[in-house]
């Protein structure tokens, strides 16, 4: 059976690289975009090896990207579009990076996608889209224009959100807190879950901002790529059976949350080097509890997250 090529915009990152790997592992030909030189892109070490992986190194604004990914490898169906400002922070004090990054070369990008007549497009959305919002678990149409004011981010992942919904073209996943493997540790304002567990593995403490009652909805990496197979209808929705490309937006998580206290107190439990839990001042702008309502996507679908938190952490924790 012929495989049609894909495209996976920042394929160098946390889930980019999952995602390229899994694609790769099932056959797909997949040309990666991405803004690293290839000497820094070390979540392909195993990608690289790989004769159906083709390198693009290219930052998503510029013009026609989906045009020289298919100078690579032919005409491709599927577009996975992950690459993106991902750090509300930064996004704080680049607003018009942000905007252009995450919106502008998204609706460039999209409209390249369909007048090539791609068979899937896939944008990742973000929990950010529903700013601070209260009502829980939080359900896709609560997000508005209203919600949105928090971020530049959360704006402009909502604006490529509702592209997708407004042309009937194309599908956003918004995800809710992603962990696992190969998420960068290193920043100030990186994931709380790779943040601990380097901390706890080095003997160092812990700092939770704030009380420590805010909760997230913590999903884990394989369970985020196989919500990417499915809705791009690379694999076969579990209720129905049947492989096809979905659109409009649909919240990606568990449906849980655990508590920032409760994550710290298992990772220094799971780490057992005996590093204190700190607490500081809360973060600003931090929201306090976040769910989603995965309802929509269930009941298209029947995907369920399947990971258990504790096990993703042990993984997580195995890998660094
Ligand atoms: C997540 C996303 C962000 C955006 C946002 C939307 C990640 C990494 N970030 O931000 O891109 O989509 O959701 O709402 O998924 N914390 C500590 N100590 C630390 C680090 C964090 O207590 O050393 C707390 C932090 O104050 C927050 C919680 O842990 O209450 C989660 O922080 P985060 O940065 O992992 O993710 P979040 O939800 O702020």
């Amino acid at each position: 059976q012929t495989r049609h090529a894909c495209l996976v915009t920042g394929c160098a990152g946390f889930v980019g690289s999952h995602l390229t790997d899994s694609l790769l592992a099932m056959g797909y030909p997949v040309v990666g975009v991405d803004i690293r030189p290839r000497n820094e892109a070390h979540n392909l070490s195993g990608a690289f090896g790989n004769p159906l992986f083709h390198y693009l190194e290219r930052d998503i604004t510029h013009h026609e990207v989906l045009a020289s990914a298919s100078a690579l490898c032919g005409d491709i169906r599927y577009i996975f579009h992950l690459a993106a400002v991902v750090m509300v922070a930064f996004s704080m004090e680049h607003p018009e990076l942000t905007m252009a990054t995450n919106y502008t070369a998204t609706k460039a990008l999209h409209e390249e996608a369909v007048q090539a007549g791609a068979k899937a497009f896939l944008f990742a959305g973000s929990a950010a889209e529903y700013g601070d919002d209260p009502r829980l678990p939080l359900k896709e149409e609560y997000a508005t224009d209203a919600t949105i004011h928090n971020s530049p981010y959360g704006r402009s992942k909502y604006l490529s959100s509702s592209l997708m919904q407004n042309s009937g073209v194309g599908c956003s996943l918004r995800f809710f807190n992603i962990f696992g493997p190969r998420q960068d540790p290193s920043s100030p304002y990186s994931g709380v879950v790779s943040k601990f567990i380097t901390q706890a593995v080095d003997g160092k403490d812990l700092t939770i901002f704030g009380d420590g009652g805010q909760t997230r909805d913590f999903i884990y990496v394989s369970d985020v790529v196989q919500s990417y197979l499915i809705a791009a209808g690379i694999v076969p929705a579990p209720s129905t059976g049947v492989a096809a490309p979905l659109s409009g937006i649909y919240n990606v998580g568990t449906g849980n949350s655990i508590s920032v206290r409760e994550l710290a107190d298992q990772v220094v439990a799971n780490t057992g080097k005996g590093s204190n839990v700190l607490f500081a001042t809360p973060r600003a702008g931090d929201i306090y509890h976040s769910r989603a309502d995965v309802s929509r996507f269930n009941s298209c679908t029947g995907f369920q997250a399947v990971v258990p938190f504790a096990e993703g952490l042990d993984r997580t924790i195995s890998w660094m």
